[in-house]
């Protein structure tokens, strides 16, 4: 396959006005009619080129012309028209039920569904399937009643009707010009719930749901999500919803987390329902965040879209960072953005230093659904909130504003969007976009020096981007970089005469930047890098008292939680690298630093709980050179114990004082839960007979899965006896529910044990596992892969042999998701030598395989070379 690029981008030859869609839905025929008004774009004789793939050509008709002059191929549908204006109808035929990639139109548990973004269009009818083609679509769809009630699609419901043979047909009108990705269509039997949004101008938005049959109970959660984030979005961008209604629709097979089709959002099951005894507290939260984030695309994504798929970030970064603060605005600020810079670290660092490393707006892709990525997702929202940082609040509005004013209905570059920002600021950006064209994790070195005859005290900072996998040169970077000075008694020194003290930041713009403050009796500690301002790593030679001191005392409270996580990763790369002569001083310093922070917990206890939790093994991998994997898994392991037990008086108080009553999503009551969860998993570490005690009662007395899964995840990890007849006891109740069961599936496959790779072909042959299933896929191949440290990294190589074995399995049946989960293979430059050997001896098999999928062929052939 040929890789595209992003500069040879042009124009489209043909532009589409409007399309008509008739379907009519058939579970291996489904017969598709499609009638477009083409015109050519600008001055030239070229034929028409159509997308199409998987899918037969029945007929061609040209201005009500049947014709056969056309050429097909397994791609694409030329017709060697020379006319300017004119009106084709292609009439194609697929099989649905065949589909199991999941992309186009499919048909599975029992409906019809469609998923298009970024090419899955070409797989429903030929067509101009790029994001730059914008036009207005009628859908008329037909199917049996009594089995499809539901027939749906964009926009508003224009007419329907009934035939003689217990078929019947709704059309559809989506007022708005759209991408052929926005397209959707959705045919099943639904339980539908409904609710209403009054928008801020005062027009009525009916609200659809639609779930399993039996389900319905399950949905309130996202409705009243769906609400919060239309008003939320109205507050705090002015932002409107558009339609008069809008639909979210559930299904159990997706590829993705959920997809903002215009007016009819098709969701993975998982990020809708919800209830206290299935869902946890987590799953609540994930389910308020993807409904919103599917909701605000509706400006971000569909009102304004990509000009081609290099944009991709345009509208995923900015809509990631929308999602980012809706969360934030809707719990607690310091937790959220803890929870994304978890996210840069564990995954995103990890990209850059793999050979998948890409900018945010890459270069060259073969298979977009590969782009999908943490780095254009997170680290794009990352750069949103740079600019966001750099502008202010009120600065970063007003670009917003004149982004919509500019772009409305069309489709854009990232540099649009810079522009925009610039202008409505007239804040130069210039150096800034660079973070679009430059991949890789950028390194800032700090370093001081503090002359006590003069009380003078200069700060250094350096920064510094390693070379990628893609990209050897790398520039200097526009970075705002939050932080601020601490005298002894832990007090930020202001001196209004140094304006990066006065600003709290300091815009690194070159490779070497000083800042210099005068009159000072003693060497302050820098607390840097607050609220994560960059996504890069910081480099200073923090003293164990300075981290204590940042910990205890920083205005800045995610630079309390980063300095508490700087002090366990010290511990534990200490313990891994001289398990024999372990630093008293540093142990002991976080000792008492971390039994400092249990007074929080009344509080804070979203920070509180935050700060008593370690550092992920993902996170410590990426603060390495070599990842030596048993040296740095049991140092942790070692580390979280020691925690355990020297403070075990303290945890077993903090569990005991979280009483909650009857479950309610409830900022304070998760925090409660949360904190007594966390308490009971560094429980198991010590008394096993006390532990296994409160672990029992709380499992057979939970009303709701956060706690029950709380107690089996502590089983778990503790190693205890009960967790395999806890886990029979929970696969005998759950079994019903799909989405509970992900989480049994989960919870063997990340299990540390000796003989898990003789389980996994166990849990692969369940009866409820199933292949086509990308849940179910994730739930065991991807815990395995991505969280089984040490049975994953086997060091007789079983662990990469058993995802490859697997990966080739799936290649033929869903690429997209095969390309997901062999992400841990392809980031074998981290492991020690034997170790890389043996992850590109499993890359090289599945190299070989004659059939590979494009998606899979991109990852395997760049992280072989
Ligand atoms: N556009 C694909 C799914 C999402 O990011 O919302
Ligand atoms: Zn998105």
């Amino acid at each position: 396959p040929i890789a595209k690029k992003r500069s040879d981008y042009q124009q489209p030859d043909f532009l589409i006005s409007h399309v008509d869609m008739v379907f009519h839905l058939d579970i291996q025929k489904t017969r598709v009619i499609t009638t477009c008004q083409f015109s050519r774009n600008g001055e030239h004789n070229r034929p028409l080129v159509l997308d199409g793939e998987s899918i037969t050509l029945i007929k061609v008709v040209l201005n009500d012309n049947l014709i056969s002059d056309y050429d097909v191929n397994s791609e694409q549908l030329t017709i060697p028209t020379t006319e300017d204006e004119f009106t084709l109808c292609v009439e194609t035929v697929i099989n649905p039920e065949a589909n199991k990639t999941l992309e186009g139109l499919y048909f599975s548990a029992g409906a019809y569904c469609t998923q298009c973004e970024a090419e899955g269009f070409r797989k429903i009818t030929y067509f101009l399937d790029r994001p730059d083609v914008l036009a207005k679509y009628d859908v008329t769809i037909y199917a049996d009643k009594a089995r499809y009630p539901h027939l749906l699609s964009n926009g508003n419901q224009i007419d329907k009707g009934q035939l003689d043979d217990g078929r019947h047909w709704v059309k559809w009108q989506d007022p708005f010009n759209k991408p052929s990705y926005l397209f959707a269509l959705v045919a099943g039997d639904f339980d539908l719930l409904t609710d209403n949004f009054m928008t801020q101008s005062g027009r009525n938005v009916a609200l659809e749901l639609y779930v399993d049959k039996g389900a319905l109970d399950k949905g309130h959660h996202a409705i009243a999500s769906l609400k919060k984030a239309m008003a939320w979005d109205e507050q705090v961008f002015g932002l409107e919803y558009d339609l008069d209604i809008y639909m979210v629709v559930a299904v159990d097979f997706f590829n993705m987390g959920a997809m903002e089709n215009k007016g009819l959002n098709v969701f993975n099951s998982k990020f809708v329902l919800a209830d206290a005894e299935s869902a946890t507290d987590d799953d609540f939260f994930n389910i308020e965040a993807v409904i919103g984030h599917e909701y605000f695309h509706n400006w971000t994504g569909n009102r304004v879209t990509c000009r081609d798929w290099f944009q991709l970030s345009l509208k995923e970064g900015l809509t990631v960072f929308r999602d980012q603060q809706f969360s934030a605005d809707m719990s607690s600020p310091v937790f959220n953005r803890i929870k994304n810079v978890q996210i840069i670290r564990e995954h995103q660092f990890a990209e850059d230093a793999s050979a998948m490393a890409h900018p945010i707006r890459p270069e060259e892709v073969i298979e977009m659904n590969n782009f999908y990525t943490v780095t254009v997702y997170d680290k794009g929202a990352e750069v949103i909130r740079m600019m966001h940082t750099l502008l202010g609040a009120d600065g970063f509005r007003k670009g917003m504003d004149l982004y919509f004013a500019r772009f409305d209905g069309q489709a854009v570059t990232c540099d649009d969007f810079v522009q925009a920002m610039q202008d409505a600021t007239g804040i130069d950006l210039s150096q800034f976009r660079l973070w679009y064209s430059q991949s890789g994790t950028p390194k800032v070195t700090v370093s001081d020096e503090f002359d006590l005859s003069t009380g003078r005290y200069t700060l250094t900072f350096g920064q510094m981007t390693p070379p990628t996998a893609d990209q050897k040169t790398k520039q200097a970077l526009h970075i705002p970089f939050r932080f601020e000075l601490l005298d002894e008694q832990g007090v930020a020194i202001s001196d209004d005469s140094v304006p990066e003290l006065k600003a709290k930041m300091i815009e690194l713009t070159q490779d070497v930047h000083s800042v210099s403050v005068s009159g000072l009796n003693a060497k302050p500690t820098p607390s840097l890098l607050h609220n994560f301002s960059a996504p890069v790593k910081v480099d200073y030679a923090y003293t164990h008292q300075q981290l204590s001191s940042i910990i205890l005392y920083s205005g800045d409270e995610f630079a309390r939680w980063d300095a508490s996580q700087s002090l366990y990763s010290r511990c534990i790369h200490n313990l891994a690298t001289a398990p024999d002569s372990p630093d008293n001083a540093l142990f002991d310093s976080m000792l008492d630093s971390i039994g400092g922070v249990f007074a929080l917990a009344d509080t804070n206890p979203a920070l509180a709980a935050a700060m008593l939790s370690i550092p992920s093994f993902e996170t410590l991998s990426q603060q390495v050179d070599e990842i030596q994997v048993e040296a740095l898994y049991h140092a942790q392991r070692s580390v979280r114990h020691l925690i355990a037990t020297a403070l075990s008086d303290k945890w077993l108080t903090l569990y005991n004082n979280q009483v909650v009553g009857a479950y309610q999503y409830k900022a304070d009551d998760v925090d409660k839960r949360r904190l007594r969860n966390l308490s009971l998993s560094y429980l198991v570490q010590g008394d096993a007979t006390q532990a296994s005690e409160l672990l029992h009662a709380q499992f057979s007395q939970a009303d709701n899965m956060t706690d029950s899964l709380g107690a089996l995840k502590a089983a778990q990890y503790g190693k205890l006896e009960q967790f395999d007849q806890l886990m029979v006891q929970f696969e005998e109740r759950w079994r019903h529910d799909p989405l509970v069961l992900d989480k049994w599936f989960a919870l063997h496959a990340n299990m540390e044990r000796s003989d898990i790779l003789a389980r996994l072909p166990l849990l692969l042959s369940h009866e409820k596992f199933s292949l086509d299933n990308p849940n179910r896929v994730r739930s065991v191949l991807g815990s395995f892969a991505f969280y089984n440290v040490l049975g994953f990294h086997a060091i007789d190589g079983s662990g990469y042999k058993f995802l490859a074995d697997y990966l080739l399995k799936l290649n033929s049946v869903n690429p997209q998701v095969a390309a997901r989960v062999i992400t841990p293979l392809t980031q074998w430059q981290k492991f020690d030598p034997k170790r890389q050997e043996l992850m590109r001896y499993q890359l090289a098999r599945i190299a070989d395989c004659k059939e590979l999928s494009k998606d899979l062929i991109e990852k395997v052939s760049k992280s072989l070379n």
